[in-house]
């Protein structure tokens, strides 16, 4: 288990994921955390890392800093995703091995499965097929950090462990719309709607995918969960173990919104992986198990934007 006192650093703390592992920690009573803005510490850069870690020397790390977004960005800047994914994670893989880091947990993604693998996802299904078109540039990246977690473990004996979360939401999300995943811009499209009295809302694609969404705080659970309980080499998927269309999930949000107007399907948008499903098995079977409904999972990420989209707008990231 984690001493309370122990020093954790969490990387990307101010991204969707890191500020839930926060949250979690401070909750839980781990006092010793540290934590650096883009502008403090610029993860792309190696000397700024070592420097870092060597000052640091941080007792655990959380690797939940990455260049993120949803499918019409990863399909617009696939240079940036694999660019910035790849330096982020060699550079901090890589000094918390140097600086004596005891243990180290990398957050990839489920989008590094095959796209026509069998469903639901297991975690031997990785590389043994074709990637997703729309996002395999961060794939690849999130796979070399994988990798990478193996090869130090192997050849060093590093604690450093992966875990694959599905489609994430929740508090602290980004609802940039050209940006953003759905749930956040699902949200945020059927709100506006609402209080324009617009008469429809434009969905993407068919409507037809399947998807996995986690609320993020279940996320920081099952990492927290995952550093004082696994360390295997292996990969551990984290999701909910269900699914849902996008089509149904936009008629959710537009229930917990309280829009009433009609729901467009624009098929000229991209429908991405017909379905991404994990299988939760393995972490199951280490005893975690998701606590956050879709339905109450998604009341509290409208509550979360409905308290900040007048009283903090400037906390609302991607809302200009
Ligand atoms: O969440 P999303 O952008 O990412 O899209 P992926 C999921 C599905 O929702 C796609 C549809 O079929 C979209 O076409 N969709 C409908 C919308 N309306 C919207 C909308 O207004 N905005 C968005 N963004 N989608 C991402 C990967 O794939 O999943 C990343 O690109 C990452 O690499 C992430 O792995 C978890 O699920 O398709």
């Amino acid at each position: 288990m984690m001493n309370q006192n122990a020093k954790i650093y969490v990387a990307g703390h101010r991204g969707l994921v890191g500020a839930a592992i926060v949250r979690y920690l401070k909750a839980h009573g781990f006092n010793n955390l540290v934590v650096a803005t883009s502008r403090e510490l610029d993860l792309r850069e190696q000397g700024a890392v070592r420097a870092f870690f060597a000052e640091q020397r941080p007792d655990y790390v959380f690797l939940a800093a990455a260049k993120v977004g949803g499918i019409l960005a990863n399909d617009s800047y696939p240079a940036e995703f694999i660019y910035e994914n790849l330096m982020m994670e060699a550079n901090v893989i890589d000094a918390a091995y140097r600086n004596g880091v005891q243990k180290l947990l990398f957050l990839g993604s489920t989008c590094i499965y095959p796209k026509l693998a069998p469903q639901p996802l297991k975690e031997e299904y990785l590389l043994s097929g074709p990637l997703e078109p729309t996002n395999e540039w961060y794939a690849v990246a999130k796979i070399a950090g994988i990798k990478m977690c193996q090869a130090y473990q192997r050849q060093y004996g590093a604690r450093f462990i992966s875990a694959m979360p599905t489609n994430l939401y929740g508090p602290g999300d980004n609802f940039d719309l050209e940006k953003s995943h759905v749930m956040p811009a699902l949200i945020r499209k059927f709100h506006e709607a609402k209080m324009a009295n617009a008469p429809s809302v434009i969905v993407w694609g068919t409507g037809k995918p399947l998807r996995e969404f986690l609320h993020v705080d279940d996320c920081a659970r099952a990492c927290v969960f995952l550093m004082e309980n696994y360390d295997g080499a292996d990969i551990v998927n984290v999701g909910m173990g269900s699914d849902i269309t996008i089509g149904d999930l936009a008629s959710l949000v537009k229930k917990a919104v309280g829009y009433t107007g009609e729901t467009v399907f624009d098929t000229t948008k991209p429908d991405g992986t017909p379905r991404k499903l994990v299988d939760i098995g393995r972490i199951s079977a280490l005893g975690w198990r998701p606590e956050i409904g879709l339905e109450q999972g998604i009341a509290n990420a409208y509550q979360w934007f409905l308290d900040n989209v007048n009283a903090a707008p400037d906390q609302v990231r991607g809302l200009a």
